[in-house]
């Protein structure tokens, strides 16, 4: 990406040397060819399927959520809704229930090509995930780096996340990044097989997530507060796309290493990441269902360290 000088994630200037940076590669070629992108997941970690979905479903979610946010003041009204400018100053609020009053939303995550998609991929009938993570960014920083895994491993590892934009996203507003072959690292394994709801009946003391030491215990699931330090120390790039459009989608495994550039413009960053896999292999307790517990105390489980 040559025409970018300057980018960052959590605050933290990002290298963008051509081995340590770069564009995600498009695999929308390959989009008639299962086996071909099977391959390109296993040997990536990820399939980034540009124009993929149904743009006229994505405007639509859109306007809908902007209404939404309207209505709970999160939008400056002094621009046109559609422009979605952050109101100042900035308050996030959790948004993950929106979905439920968003049947635009609802029909491209769980309808259609993006169902089509898996079944072809799977070769399987899907099931999804009831919970939706609704990401509502307003200016400011992105997400840290991260593997799914951590989050929602009591049921399959082959489990894949859809991250969708919902807008045109430029590097200024904060689009997903990724690090390719991360998924393989044997010397992270310890931290994929973690689980932040677990917690040592033995060792009160101990963070449940206890990561691999040169990176640091954090206990949240993120794997470090510093991005750009992370190209240097697993010698992996950063990949993204300059510009993400309504109707891309981003695919990718539990266990690759994932985060977002920080929204450095005065807009609401709008995306959303759903979960897939074949209807015949165990799901995610924490996810699945009417009401969803998600994290916290009833998804605690004890084990002996
Ligand atoms: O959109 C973001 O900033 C983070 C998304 C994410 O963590 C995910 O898709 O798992």
């Amino acid at each position: 990406m040559p025409s970018l000088t300057r980018l960052t994630s959590l605050g933290d200037e990002l290298d963008l040397a051509q081995s340590r940076f770069g564009s995600l590669i498009p695999s929308d070629d390959l989009l008639d060819d299962p086996l071909a992108l099977r391959r390109r997941l296993d040997e990536d970690g990820y399939l980034y399927i540009p124009g993929y979905l149904d743009t006229d479903l994505v405007h639509q979610a859109r306007n809908v959520l902007l209404a939404q946010l309207d209505e709970l003041g999160m939008i400056d009204r002094a621009y046109p809704i559609a422009d979605g400018v952050a109101q100042q100053p900035w308050q996030g609020q959790p948004c993950h229930h929106l979905i439920e009053e968003n049947a635009p939303l609802q029909e491209l995550l769980h309808q259609g090509r993006m169902i089509e998609f898996y079944e072809r991929l799977f070769d399987f009938q899907v099931r999804y995930f009831d919970f939706t993570w609704m990401r509502v960014m307003g200016p400011g920083h992105g997400t840290a780096p991260h593997v799914d895994s951590v989050y929602m491993n009591r049921g399959t590892n082959h489990l894949l996340t859809s991250w969708t934009p919902l807008m045109e996203i430029t590097t200024d507003i904060g689009g997903l990044t990724i690090m390719p072959g991360s998924h393989r690292l044997d010397r992270l394994k310890k931290y994929y097989e973690g689980d932040v709801d677990s917690y040592c009946t033995n060792k009160p003391n101990r963070a449940p997530l206890d990561v691999h030491e040169w990176i640091g215990p954090l206990g949240d699931g993120k794997l470090t507060q510093h991005p750009a330090q992370l190209q240097s120390k697993l010698d992996l790039p950063w990949l993204t796309a300059e510009r993400y459009r309504p109707g891309d989608v981003l695919v990718f495994s539990i266990y690759t290493i994932h985060g977002s550039l920080d929204n450095r413009s005065n807009r609401i960053r709008l995306s959303t990441d759903t979960r897939y896999q074949r209807a015949d292999e165990p799901a995610d307790e924490r996810w699945i269902g009417d009401e969803p517990i998600g994290h916290g105390r009833s998804a605690r489980k004890g084990m002996i360290c």
